[in-house]
């Protein structure tokens, strides 16, 4: 065999053995997932835990799937139709999976449907039926019959119905299980999956880091396209372009490419304007790796150089986001870090003339959010936000302040807001239609918080010397 071959085979080996490491780390992790979930449930419930519904995009069109993120979580199956059901009470076999059968000929449309022997391999639950045989095994379980302990409890997980009346399938199956079996309770244990959620693994924080990895690697090209005369969406498509091509499911919730005034809006996603020559350009996107997003905020301006206005409000933004940081130490709370933040935007937002006292809620005309939340399997994912930091925490540090002339305009009309108004008016003037927000995100470490959203410019000194590079 020739040296270049050898070479080549010894790499492909690498990579097999890579993936099937991969594969079993997954497979570990899933099953000490289930394993927490077993001890926090009572013993005498039976969990049963849907796949989230197909949805309709339009006609006979859906969207592309998206798995429940409890569901995924504990079983790494991203296949409609599916069921788990979990009897933490049982001697011997305690997780059944079902699937839905396969079908040769919506195979043949839609593709490859999971066997059973596949679905087992997938989530490391040796029991899988199909779900065919789903409404019998349930029946069989609450009269008794194959089952080695009473369940007392079925245990699902929301969201509970809301005000319009319209029950979930999870409760609505649950219920008709109830009227069936007497005596039989039902508990929403959807926060027990926030208790576990919120600490993420090893296996985790590696996802965590390479959404981190390549959304970095997305930022930089962004900065790269974005010039006076470009569009927001061609912004767009040059890093959404890097999320695919380095292997992420894609985005990890809707970029936001907003320039101008654009960058007022905290959730902008239409990206439809042409960006023009003195514009701050807003980007916040971050992307989905193996069900797992950072959430990342650069702000920049597209001709490469700050003004000194723009510049007077990202040095606050800046400040407040680095001291931020330094309170997110172990035993903190996302709300002191938030604290720290306003701290800091308020004693900026006054030295420009932006509001003119910092007791009261002035600053949060132009300071509209919270600084924090925790990321994981959903961008603002579940978690108690009272939590005191710990390793393996993982969350974001993003002030921003956006100066935004309806934000006066629609202050309720009282003597001290028209006061307000008319002091700070001829400043607005000037910082009219400047948004920035910073974002990063971080993971418990040794007790402080480590920065993963590492290797893009974030001072202005960074960006001003990347955008003459580029
Ligand atoms: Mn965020």
């Amino acid at each position: 065999m020739n040296l270049a071959r050898r070479i080549a085979l010894s790499f492909f080996c690498a990579l097999l053995l890579t993936s099937i490491a991969g594969a079993a780390a997954f497979q570990d992790d899933l099953h000490g997932r289930r394993e927490k979930l077993m001890q926090l449930l009572s013993p005498e419930s039976m969990l049963i835990l849907w796949s989230a519904p197909e949805r309709v995009y339009s006609a006979d069109v859906n969207y592309p799937y998206r798995q429940d993120s409890n569901f995924f979580y504990l079983t790494g199956i991203e296949q409609p139709e599916s069921i788990v059901v979990i009897l933490p009470g049982n001697k011997t076999q305690k997780e059944f999976l079902f699937i839905r059968p396969r079908d040769a000929v919506r195979e043949h449309w839609e593709g490859h449907s999971l066997s059973t022997d596949e679905a087992a391999q997938i989530s490391g639950i040796k029991t899988v039926y199909e779900t065919k045989d789903f409404e019998s095994f349930v029946g069989d379980v609450l009269s008794g019959k194959s089952i080695e302990y009473h369940i007392a409890q079925v245990a699902v997980v929301g969201p509970p119905p809301g005000n319009s009346g319209v029950v979930p399938d999870s409760y609505a199956h649950a219920n008709n299980l109830i009227e069936r079996f007497p005596g039989l309770q039902m508990r929403d244990v959807t926060q027990l999956f926030g208790k576990l959620r919120l600490i993420k693994t090893n296996y985790e924080q590696k996802m965590l880091v390479e959404s981190a990895r390549i959304s970095a690697e997305a930022h930089r090209e962004g900065m790269k396209v974005a010039r006076p005369n470009v569009w927001e969406y061609q912004v767009q498509a040059a890093m959404e372009y890097i999320f695919k091509k380095d292997g992420a499911i894609g985005w990890g919730y809707p970029s936001i490419v907003a320039s101008g005034p654009n960058a007022t809006t905290l959730h902008y996603e239409a990206s439809t304007r042409q960006m023009k020559n003195g514009d701050l350009l807003l980007v916040d996107a971050a992307a989905n790796y193996d069900y797992l997003t950072t959430d990342i905020t650069r702000t920049y301006p597209v001709n490469g150089k700050f003004t000194q206005a723009q510049k007077d409000i990202y040095e606050i933004v800046l400040r407040a986001q680095n001291e931020g940081i330094k309170v997110a130490v172990k035993g903190a709370t996302l709300g002191e870090i938030n604290a720290k933040t306003v701290q800091v935007i308020k004693d900026g937002l006054l030295k420009l003339g932006l509001i003119t006292e910092t007791r009261g809620q002035q600053y949060s005309t132009w300071y509209t959010h919270s600084s924090s939340h925790w990321i994981g399997i959903d961008v603002h994912d579940i978690g108690e936000r009272n939590a005191r930091l710990a390793d393996g925490m993982a969350f974001t540090i993003e002030p921003g302040i956006y100066i935004r002339q309806e934000a006066l305009d629609n202050l309720p009309k009282t003597p001290e807001n028209q006061e307000f108004i008319q002091k700070v008016q001829s400043t607005v003037d000037k910082y009219k239609n400047i948004g920035v927000r910073i974002e990063d995100s971080f993971v418990m470490t040794d007790g402080r918080a480590k920065s993963i959203s590492v290797g893009i410019p974030r001072t202005v000194d960074e960006i001003e010397a990347f955008m003459k590079n580029r």
